[in-house]
């Protein structure tokens, strides 16, 4: 056992949706470890923004404009960058997006593009990487998922049930590809200050705390919300050698949340 475990030298790593936000943490954490990185997002404005970021913190990571729910798209992105670097090890399925309706009032539409974002994009990129990996020898998948792989709440049902089964789908790759040395292991984050949970903190007209903020504090032990640093070592963990026996498991990095009944209202 040694530390070099944990390294990531040599690596080539593929974050989905990592201009901000939690792909952004990881990615940069896996660069800090010594992975090349690459990443897409939807519009070149957009990566061009994510250039940039990586770039002020002395990362050089190129960015790719790519849907992942365009199979034909992330197929010629995944094609360029093995083209480009010979391999692709690690694939981090982070894109996502979430539309906070009641299930009554939600149209189809809405809920389909939750779930072919968050379930089928990863569909569609594991299928595209996997092929290479088997070639290599190894691979490393890992899956965002969520507090919402195990658990509902109001107004959530799609993202729900892509989170669901996008950690039924971690279980499945493990299961159908563990045996070409291609471990597939989900990520799932408690509540975490993004810009997607920015509306559920957000302060009150008066200036107090929301309703939702205050709620998550008095469920999660850690008695805060988990930032995208909080991600790094455990996204590392799960990318590296230290992880090579650890396959079809959902790692659930929540502060606490999913062990705890909550903090009784003073
Ligand atoms: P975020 O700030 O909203 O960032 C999501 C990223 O995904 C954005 O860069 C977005 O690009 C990109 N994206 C959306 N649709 C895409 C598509 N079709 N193709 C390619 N990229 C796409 O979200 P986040 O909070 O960092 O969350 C990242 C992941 O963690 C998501 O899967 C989310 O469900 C999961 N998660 C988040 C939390 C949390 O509390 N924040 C907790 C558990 C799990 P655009 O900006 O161009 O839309
Ligand atoms: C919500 C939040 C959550 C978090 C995360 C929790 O509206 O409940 O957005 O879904 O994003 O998925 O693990």
């Amino acid at each position: 056992m040694n530390e070099k475990m944990f390294r990531l030298d040599g690596k080539v790593a593929l974050v989905t949706g990592a201009s901000y936000g939690i792909g952004f943490g990881i990615a940069s954490a896996y660069a800090e470890m010594g992975a090349t990185i690459v990443f897409n997002d939807i519009n070149q404005e957009k990566v061009d923004m994510g250039e940039k970021a990586y770039a002020d913190i002395g990362i050089t990571a190129k960015g790719y404009v790519c849907d992942v729910t365009n199979e034909e798209q992330v197929k010629a992105m995944v094609d360029s960058i093995v083209e480009t670097y010979g391999h692709l090890d690690i694939l981090v399925n982070n894109a996502g997006i979430i539309k906070r309706i009641p299930m009554a009032e939600m149209s189809v539409k809405d809920f389909s593009q939750v779930i072919n974002i968050d379930l089928v994009g990863p569909f569609i990129c594991a299928k595209a990487v996997i092929p290479h990996m088997i070639k290599e020898g190894h691979g490393k998948i890992i899956n965002i998922c969520s507090m919402m792989s195990e658990l509902g709440r109001e107004t959530v049902s799609a993202y729900a049930a892509a989170k669901g089964g996008l950690k039924m789908l971690t279980k499945n790759i493990c299961s159908e590809y563990g045996e070409y040395n291609i471990q597939c292991n989900g990520i799932g984050p408690g509540y975490i200050a993004t810009p997607q949970t920015a509306p559920l903190r957000e302060k009150q007209p008066d200036g107090s705390m929301h309703p939702f903020d205050s709620f998550i504090r008095a469920k999660t032990p850690a008695n805060r919300w988990g930032d995208p640093e909080d991600l790094q070592g455990p996204a590392v963990f799960l990318a590296s050698d230290a992880s090579n026996f650890v396959n079809g498991h959902i790692l659930y990095v929540d502060g606490g949340i999913l062990a705890y009944i909550g903090k009784q209202p003073q």
